[in-house]
């Protein structure tokens, strides 16, 4: 492929951002952390420069000017005079949570960076070697939303590129002549086409939590001579939150359930490119191994011993838990068993196959308690009603089959 251009496009680093739902983790996990957003960002800008861009593209939320303080400033202007060393642009347009009018001057000062802060769409030319390579239309974020007529090149001739935060009224966008559009604002990945534009959202640069599971980073854009734009998800998140299934099988031993682990937490280093994993290992289990595991306590022994074997360094594999995912069914002997489990698991049944009956659970709060808000949290719809008779299922197979499992 002859390039004619090539840039990264990322938004939502979100310097400010801590992360969250992690609260027994050993300080050097905690530290790794801390610092996920900024190590994230410096993994974008180093790969801008391995990559000899032509500049790089921020769509917003880069950081909260109030929240990240000094050291969010002095890291992006020491990172974008990295840039600027090597001739690398940067064009950023403000979001929602980075207004870029109360950013310092000093952010804007060296040449190599351009700030769209206004509203108003702004054209700027991007040149290599005297030549004009693209037009980028940018502005500031606006909260109305903006219309797509807005984006009009004067410099048609060169690749044109709509970079902006937030939602756009899409319907027209043949008539604008831009043929990426680089946006910001959604923490979810996504790319699509439309009229021969690539719009491209891509997500939260970096996670910040188990609502933001899986890879994130950044995109890199490569356009050829006829205009045809390759577009690639590059991940340079520098901690990744992973949910696991583990599935074990009727009869495994303890050893053949934690050699299970075992591989699957090998592929998952193997796999990763330098960043911290924090794991939530989500366990099924086959038949009576339901009952087994939900009562041994091997899953508790696991979860530490993959701690002290994954997870001593902070470019490791953290476990955050080891869960037994409630089975949809259990074995029909245990409902026919003539016991207080038989008598208790036939009562849940006879709950589960009326799904007209109500499940009133107000009726155990205690009086003083149940005022209105405590009350509606436990209302709820068939889905929960579904999970909670299976969990109350599991519960009881716990309590009323022994320590030794069934
Ligand atoms: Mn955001």
């Amino acid at each position: 492929m002859a390039e004619i251009l090539k840039f990264i496009h990322a938004s939502d680093l979100h310097l400010d951002r801590p992360f969250q739902g992690v609260a027994d983790a050993p300080s050097h996990i905690r530290a790794s952390l801390i610092d996920a957003a900024y190590n994230a960002a410096e993994k974008l800008f180093d790969r801008a420069l391995s990559e000899r861009v032509d500049f790089v593209l921020l769509s917003g939320d880069v950081a909260d000017i109030d929240r990240c303080g000094p050291r969010g400033i002095s890291f992006l202007v020491d990172q974008f005079q990295r840039l600027g060393e090597k001739n690398i642009h940067v064009y950023w347009a403000g979001g929602e949570a980075d207004q870029l009018e109360r950013w310092p001057a000093m952010l804007s000062a060296p040449g190599n960076v351009h700030l769209f802060t206004s509203t108003l769409v702004e054209e700027v030319v991007h040149r290599r070697g005297g030549r004009i390579v693209a037009t980028i239309l940018g502005a500031g974020f606006d909260r109305r939303q903006r219309r797509i007529a807005e984006f009009r090149a004067e410099e048609a001739t060169a690749f044109t590129i709509g970079l902006c935060y937030g939602s756009l009224e899409t319907e027209e966008i043949a008539k604008t002549g831009v043929k990426y559009w680089a946006l910001g604002g959604n923490h979810i990945r996504r790319t699509f086409t439309r009229d021969q534009s690539v719009l491209v959202f891509p997500g939260a640069h970096q996670s910040c939590g188990p609502h933001e599971e899986g890879d994130h980073g950044a995109t890199f854009v490569r356009v050829d001579e006829h205009g045809f734009i390759d577009t690639q998800a590059i991940p340079t998140d520098a901690v990744r939150w992973l949910e696991k299934r583990v599935r074990i099988g009727e009869g495994m031993s303890k050893e053949e359930v934690r050699a299970r682990f075992e591989d699957l937490a090998f592929s998952l280093v193997a796999d990763a490119e330098g960043q911290l994993l924090l794991v939530d290992w989500q366990v099924v289990a086959e038949g009576t191994m339901n009952g087994t595991l939900h009562c041994n306590g091997w899953l508790d022994e696991i979860r530490t011993w993959l701690r002290s074997e994954f997870g001593q360094s902070a470019h490791s594999l953290w476990t955050m838990s080891t869960r037994l995912q409630t089975p949809r069914s259990l074995p029909e002997e245990w409902f026919e068993e003539d016991t207080m489990l038989g008598d208790y698991l036939r009562s849940v049944r006879e709950h589960q196959q009326d799904v007209t009956g109500k499940l009133n659970l107000a009726k155990f709060i205690d009086r003083e308690l149940a005022d209105d808000a405590l009350v509606s949290a436990i209302q709820f719809d068939a889905d929960r009603r579904r999970e909670i008779l299976r969990e109350s299922a599991m519960m009881g197979v716990k309590l009323l089959s022994g320590t030794d499992g069934i």
